[in-house]
């Protein structure tokens, strides 16, 4: 059967799950186009109900952009039912896969405002956060929080300057379970404590990003910090601005 032991695998991943409703129903896939289109299809899909897939041939970034997503590693997605601030999931996401990756590999991330982690540098986690609306009234009535990492990757040029990866040997249920547990805490914290521990991880103070608003020209800017909304403060010509996310890409001046 070429059945891969290190492979993900849904009954190890229950197994190790100690969450009230996130990765309580549960499916893994050997391949699909995108987790968060799989998940934002099912229409009945209940709080915490989440899709794992092996490989994605069409992984999706935000912006229309592309999300690389090769056999070896972890492509998650999580329906989120009835919670109050959709603005916020990625903020605590990104908080939750930090502290997942710390305990599970032991592995010191560096968080990228809004949804990126680095590993020395390189990208190895992306996170999408996508509104679900009813086809009947058009509301609001979820959000699929979706997360990338990469794990035993070889990237070929250009990606390869700044995508990273997780050693290969890492336990990808270990890894799929803890992140779902950290997640579920993260949207349980108050805001503000999960800010804490996010700007702690943070490194972007006093950075120097051209900012790329989406249809303007970019600009430049220096960083000063996190506000209490998680929107990144940078100052420009001696004014300040506050950037929510989904308007803007940021690419740091090497
Ligand atoms: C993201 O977008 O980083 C969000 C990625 C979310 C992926 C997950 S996987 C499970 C779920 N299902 C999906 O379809 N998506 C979610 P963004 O910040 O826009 O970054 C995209 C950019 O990162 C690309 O334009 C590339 O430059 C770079 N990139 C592409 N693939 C990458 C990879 N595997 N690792 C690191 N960087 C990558």
């Amino acid at each position: 059967m070429g059945h891969n032991p290190d492979g993900v695998c849904a009954q190890r991943i229950r197994a190790l799950l100690h969450t009230r409703a996130l990765g309580r129903v549960l499916t893994v896939l050997c391949e699909t186009a995108s987790t968060n289109a799989e998940l934002r299809a099912r229409e009945c899909a209940v709080h915490g109900e989440t899709v794992i897939a092996r490989r994605q041939t069409a992984g999706r970034g935000r912006l229309g952009r592309r999300f690389e997503s090769p056999e070896g590693g972890l492509y998650l997605s999580v329906m989120l039912r009835g919670y109050a601030e959709p603005g916020q999931v990625t903020i605590r996401a990104a908080a939750a896969v930090h502290r997942a990756v710390l305990s599970v590999c032991a592995l010191r991330c560096s968080i990228k405002w809004v949804n990126d982690l680095l590993l020395d540098g390189r990208k190895v986690c992306g996170i999408l956060t996508e509104g679900v609306c009813s086809p009947q009234t058009g509301r609001l009535t979820g959000a699929v929080c979706g997360i990338g990492l990469n794990v035993g990757a070889v990237f070929e040029p250009p990606l390869d300057k700044t995508a990273g990866s997780l050693p290969a040997g890492v336990d990808k249920n270990a890894l799929a379970a803890a992140v779902l547990c950290e997640l579920e805490r993260c949207l349980d914290e108050p805001f503000d404590a999960v800010l804490r521990y996010y700007r702690a991880h943070c490194p972007m103070a006093g950075q120097d990003v051209t900012v790329r608003p989406s249809g303007l020209p970019p600009y430049e800017a220096r960083v000063e910090g996190i506000d209490d909304e998680g929107r990144l403060v940078v100052v420009r010509g001696g004014q300040r601005q506050a950037l929510s996310s989904g308007e803007v890409s940021l690419h740091r001046e090497d």
